[in-house]
């Protein structure tokens, strides 16, 4: 029996996953998936070029079947960011849909398109390696240096899942609609293998468009889940559109993650369609932490309690727990548990940074009520951004800023934005004052290099950029 999904051998012929007009059934799932696994078998990691299709979804569910560990890869990655990663990860193949072209960066290695249609007998699911095993590498920025590789345990996986499932009161009779990214924990973790671990089903919506929810949800969909800017997009777009709200009203369960969901659009959705989006907190690191249970009074702002099996505490600049449960007491949210990564690849001094003595340090600063939901107030560090949903380290961008031949010196903030959350903002001081560069350009170097989500969407030309001391740029004062 699989064990991440026992429904591809129990569904039958339940529907599993769709994506624009194609889908597969359970069976049809399960058919697929072992004459993928079959071919990926032994491999030490795989690369999957992550596009929103159906093949991307078998991939991933092979390779989770074959036991070989996934690395799945943005596809629209820059230059610089795709050969750190394919170096990093050193994956044995790739998988991607047929007719796809892969980049330079892949040159050499064997590509394996995803069966949707086996022919033949249908093989045996592979033995399945134990809970410990790793299951996929997912790159997340830090604040300085290139983005290192989470290696996430099949353990953390069924963890977080059937929390979520509890919590959730998530089953097979749910049908989820989302159009987010399958190269991150949200859109693959909870948004592929979700639906798939409980035996429901996944309608993806290729692209993100209040449109398309509202279909979806007129048709039958039970849940959506979305990062803050989704939700700010669907309630900037209700006052127009009636049939949104209708849709809206009528779903069993809204989910908003992967940043803050501002008051404000709580409020808009709320107030047009009576419904609450319950909010859940998780990190690529940790996979899901909190979450708001549904049902309960209206909580915007909070990302509610800990997931069963989750221990959460607050810790003070010195590391020391502090009393929390006033909902004032600041301190930073670490968290212990079996939802956990087990390290970053090959960065043993970054894995053991990230602990102390046995708790993972999120960097999130919070509060905590009285009933132990947790408020998000901010982050440690003003060197990570979180735009779209997106985790985006400044130093990253600074360094490609920075080998622009029109740049002098650079720094990269992140500025709150209404619809991203927050835009990340470029501090330029021309190499020549008379003729700097353009924002265009210089967003157009960074998407090359990096992926368009980091790109800066403005820039701010300076003579000079205030320093400390130490020669460390002085942000707060640049902002201010
Ligand atoms: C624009 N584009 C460019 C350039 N400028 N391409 C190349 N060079 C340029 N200079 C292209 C983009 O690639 C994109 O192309 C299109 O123009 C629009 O770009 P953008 O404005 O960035 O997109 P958007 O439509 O505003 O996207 C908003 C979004 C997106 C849909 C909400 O931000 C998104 O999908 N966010 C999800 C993030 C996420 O999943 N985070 C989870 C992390 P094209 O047409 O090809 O798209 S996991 C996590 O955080 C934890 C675990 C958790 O708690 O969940
Ligand atoms: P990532 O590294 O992309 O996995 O992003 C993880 C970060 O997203 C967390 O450390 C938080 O800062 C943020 N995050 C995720 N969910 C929420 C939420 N519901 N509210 C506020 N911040 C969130």
């Amino acid at each position: 029996m699989p064990q991440l999904f026992p429904a591809l051998e129990t569904a039958g012929h339940a529907p599993a996953l769709r994506f624009g007009d194609r889908s597969l059934d359970y069976a049809e799932l399960r058919a697929a998936a072992s004459a993928t696994a079959v071919r990926l078998a032994g491999a030490g990691r795989v690369a999957l070029w992550a596009t929103p299709t159906l093949e991307s979804a078998v991939g991933a569910v092979a390779a989770l079947v074959a036991g070989v560990p996934l690395v799945p890869v943005n596809p629209g990655s820059g230059a610089r960011e795709l050969a750190h990663v394919v170096a990093d990860s050193a994956p044995e193949l790739v998988l991607a849909a047929p007719g796809v072209e892969l980049p330079e960066a892949f040159a050499g290695l064997p590509v394996v398109h995803p069966d949707l249609t086996p022919e033949g007998p249908l093989p045996d699911l592979p033995e399945e390696p134990g809970d410990e095993a790793p299951a996929l590498v997912i790159y997340t920025s830090g604040t300085t240096g290139p983005p290192k590789g989470a290696v996430l345990p099949r353990r953390a996986i069924r963890a977080t899942l059937d929390s979520l499932a509890e919590a959730w009161q998530w089953t097979g009779d749910d049908v989820l609609v989302h159009g987010l990214p399958l190269f991150h924990v949200h859109g693959l973790v909870l948004g592929v293998l979700g639906p798939l671990r409980r035996g429901g089903s996944l309608r993806h919506l290729g692209r993100f468009s209040p449109e398309g929810v509202r279909e979806e949800l007129a048709g039958g969909a039970t849940v959506l889940f979305g990062v803050p800017t989704m939700y700010h997009r669907l309630a900037e777009a209700l006052p127009a559109d009636p049939a949104l709200g209708k849709a809206l009203a009528g779903a069993r369960l809204l989910v908003s993650g992967s940043a803050a969901l501002s008051r404000r659009d709580h409020e808009a959705i709320t107030g047009a369609t009576g419904q609450q989006v319950v909010e859940r907190y998780g990190m690529t690191e940790t996979l899901m932490n909190t979450s708001v249970r549904p049902g309960g009074p209206p909580q915007p702002g909070s990302v509610g309690t800990p997931l069963d099996g989750v221990e959460l505490r607050l810790v003070d600049d010195g590391g020391r727990p502090v009393e929390a449960g006033d909902g004032e007491t600041l301190g930073e949210i670490q968290v212990k548990g079996p939802n956990l990564f087990t390290e970053y690849l090959g960065r043993p001094d970054a894995t053991e940074a990230a602990f102390d003595q046995g708790w993972f340090r999120t960097g999130d600063m919070a509060t905590q009520d009285a009933d132990g939901s947790v408020r998000i107030v901010g982050r440690r560090s003003t060197d990570l951004i979180k735009s779209g949903g997106y985790k985006i380290g400044a130093g990253e961008i600074e360094n490609v800023l920075l080998e622009h031949p029109a740049v002098a010196d650079a720094a990269v903030t992140g500025e709150p934005d209404p619809d991203l959350g927050e835009a990340v903002v470029a501090w330029i001081v021309p190499r020549d004052p008379a003729a700097p560069p353009s924002a265009q350009e210089l967003a157009d170097h960074v998407a090359g290099q990096l992926a368009p989500y980091k790109r800066p969407r403005t820039v701010r030309l300076r003579e000079a950029l205030p320093r400390n001391d130490m020669g460390k740029i002085m942000k707060k004062a640049l902002r201010d």
